[in-house]
């Protein structure tokens, strides 16, 4: 390193605030520091902004419906179609041949889809589906990897008004059918196979696995992706995607007439209890709400080259690749593969390639790219770079700071987003062009974002002090329900702090944060049953099931751990039944239960086997200690322990 950029470091090492660049600010989308006070004395008129970045077929009759809460109505009887509002207005508009998504092939082909070209194959597939037999309000799933067939099916869904519920390519074929059956989905979409690291992986076969545990009749379609790399042949009741876009070539379909409260789609995500909870999202709020952050927080511009590298099987993928910048006619790319393919300069050729203005990834990246080095990004001129973004996880100010300087080389602000699946869209963070960033902590709520730190009893806590994150008005983008589970819904997410009686909903994410004076939250992560690895949510219980369910394992308690690139990673405590030792072929036969039944992203960083779990008195396993034990902290009290002494057995088993 030189004396110069050892001096720089030095400098950031130190600084804990950075004002957003003057040349930022000029052109942001919002930089009037008075929209805070706009909204909360406007409240819940405000929403009509987010509305307005919509064309509504019928206008809303209110903003906001209070009365079935915690089930609130946004934009009530307004109706719309959001394939329209991603499509259709912006063709008519003479945006026909601005590119719409730009998609870079793992191997190396690219393909340029204007908004006309995918209106038309949009229209075809909807053609398609609908001969199929789908109808209005049918729920479709999607389980493919990120080829641009994915958002086609999702906007030709949204026109024909059926829900869409895309599964994670890399999840099981048993996450799969547990998502079909859940949902009574009767239709699939997929693909043969992909590219993963230059090898064409199967996937159909995985996709049949799934089918074949589906309680009800199933109709397929198959994307071909892999052309003579994998010889496969079609079942009954599956037909080629390529085959139907050429039995319906030409053909259009009126997009549906939509309430804003109808079903966009469904996303299932974890939780604390073992099974996967379907969150609904709506037309009207989810997707105003969706644009309007692309507006505010990304400062996405139709003339825009904007990427976002997560993976559209994730909510972060539906609301900011698919639905976000395409309401905004801004041009997306989509990458198909992994960031060290073929070297680990991968994304940075991707984004001077592109002139990519605007670009959002994840902490777990971040930490990736820093250690792989800074030789690989200064290879490239990445001088188009207007903004940056992160979200998934907290980022350590060490990787806020490696960002800002050599991804975004000082010029770029960095918006540090806060958000669930079940909030649609962005809910805590700064607004570029207006706050200055404190790297490791997201920021303030967003106008009209009521979000507040509390202790156990719904106090607000003192600024600095740990506590749990709430939101304590509705917004737009929330979600209304878990499907078919209504009742989840309120015990998941609103009975902990809230009073019915006084008809006051508090919402509760489930994460753990603290507030400073200036009203800046640093969220400290979960504090439910949930492991976020890379930033994907998995649940501890679905991964407990899969290890107790090994012939040989009689208990098992699973556990996130610190990682240093992944963040959290996945930890198995288990106990070997009488007879059985716990060795290799015991920890093989845990791993492979575990990637079977949810997926490789699940896989454990290490399995411990004890003869015992530390539980307290009452029987408990102390999960806590568990983690401190994985992240290598140092331990408190044992002393309410039941059986104290496994903890120095266990210890020493994690270093040895
Ligand atoms: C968008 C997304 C949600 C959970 C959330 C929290 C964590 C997301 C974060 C963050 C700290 C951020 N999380 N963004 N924690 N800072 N900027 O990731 O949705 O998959 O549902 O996960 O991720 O713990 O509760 P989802």
């Amino acid at each position: 390193m030189s004396q110069e950029d050892a001096e720089l470091e030095a400098r950031l090492e130190e600084q804990e605030t950075f004002e957003p660049p003057e040349s930022f600010v000029e052109q942001a989308n919002v930089s009037d520091p008075g929209i805070y006070e706009e909204f909360e004395e406007n409240w819940p008129e405000c929403w009509e902004r987010a509305a307005e970045c919509l064309d509504w077929e019928e206008p809303y009759e209110e903003v906001l419906d209070e009365s079935a809460a915690p089930t609130y109505r946004w934009f009530t009887d307004g109706k719309l179609n959001a394939s329209y509002n991603c499509l259709d207005r912006h063709v008519e508009d003479g945006a026909k041949n601005r590119a719409a998504i730009k998609w870079e092939g793992e191997l190396g082909e690219t393909r340029t889809y204007t908004y006309g070209d995918l209106l038309t194959e949009v229209d075809e597939f909807a053609a398609a589906l609908r001969d199929l037999g789908v109808e209005e309000d049918d729920v479709v799933t999607m389980y493919m990897p990120m080829i641009p067939e994915l958002p086609i099916a999702m906007l030709a869904c949204a026109r024909i008004g059926a829900p869409h519920s895309v599964v994670f390519a890399g999840f099981s074929a048993d996450a799969l059918a547990t998502r079909m059956n859940a949902a009574d989905s009767e239709y699939l979409v997929t693909c043969d196979g992909y590219y993963r690291r230059g090898d064409a992986l199967d996937h159909i076969s995985k996709a049949n696995e799934g089918l074949d545990d589906v309680d009800h009749e199933t109709e397929t379609v198959v994307v071909d992706r892999l052309g003579d790399d994998l010889e496969h042949s079609l079942a009954e009741r599956q037909q080629g995607y390529g085959e139907l876009i050429e039995e319906h070539a030409g053909e259009t379909v009126e997009p549906v007439t939509r309430d804003a409260e109808d079903m966009l789609f469904l996303m299932y995500t974890s939780g604390t209890t073992g099974k996967p909870k379907g969150v609904k999202h709506t037309t009207g709020g989810y997707l105003s709400y969706a644009a309007w952050t692309s507006h505010s927080v990304l400062d996405l511009e139709p003339e825009d080259t904007y990427w976002c590298s997560a993976d559209i099987g994730w909510i972060t993928g539906h609301s900011y690749i698919l639905y976000g910048p395409l309401s905004l006619g801004t041009t997306t790319v989509m990458y198909e593969g992994t960031p060290d393919y073929p070297d680990k300069d991968r994304f940075w050729e991707i984004l001077e390639k592109n002139r990519v203005d605007v670009f959002y990834t994840a902490p777990t990246a971040i930490r990736a790219f820093m250690k792989w080095g800074t030789e690989y990004p200064e290879r490239y001129d990445l001088s188009s770079l207007r903004l940056l973004g992160t979200v998934g996880e907290p980022i350590n100010p060490r990787a806020w700071k490696w960002y800002y300087e050599h991804i975004g080389n000082e010029e770029c602000p960095i918006v540090d987003t806060w958000w669930q699946t079940e909030t649609g869209g962005h809910m805590i963070t700064t607004l570029p062009g207006i706050a200055e960033m404190k790297p490791g902590s997201a920021g303030p709520g967003l106008p009209g974002i009521d979000a507040t730190v509390v202790d156990t009893t719904g106090e607000e806590v003192d600024a600095g002090k740990a506590g749990y994150l709430t939101v304590q008005k509705p917004w737009p983008g929330m979600l209304r329900t878990l499907y078919r589970n209504d009742d989840r819904f309120v015990a998941e997410y609103w009975e902990e702090y809230s009073d019915p009686d006084a008809d006051d909903w508090v919402y509760f994410p489930e994460d753990g944060a603290k507030i400073d004076d200036d009203g800046y939250i640093t969220v400290l992560g979960r504090v439910d049953d949930v492991v976020n690895v890379s930033g994907h949510r998995l649940g501890t219980m679905e991964i407990e099931s899969a290890a107790v369910g090994v012939e040989g394992v009689a208990e098992a308690a699973v556990v996130g751990g610190d990682h240093d690139i992944k963040g959290e990673a996945v930890y198995v405590y288990a106990i070997p039944e009488d007879g059985y030792e716990g060795g290799e072929t015991l920890e093989e036969a845990v791993v492979d239960s575990i990637v079977d039944s949810i997926g490789p992203i699940a896989k454990p960083e290490e399995i411990i086997f004890t003869p015992e779990l530390p539980k307290t008195r009452s029987g408990k396993i102390m999960r806590r200690l568990l983690e401190d034990i994985a992240s290598g902290n140092e331990l408190g009290t044992t002393s309410t322990l039941r059986n104290p002494e496994v903890v120095d057995e266990i210890q020493q088993q994690v270093q040895e």
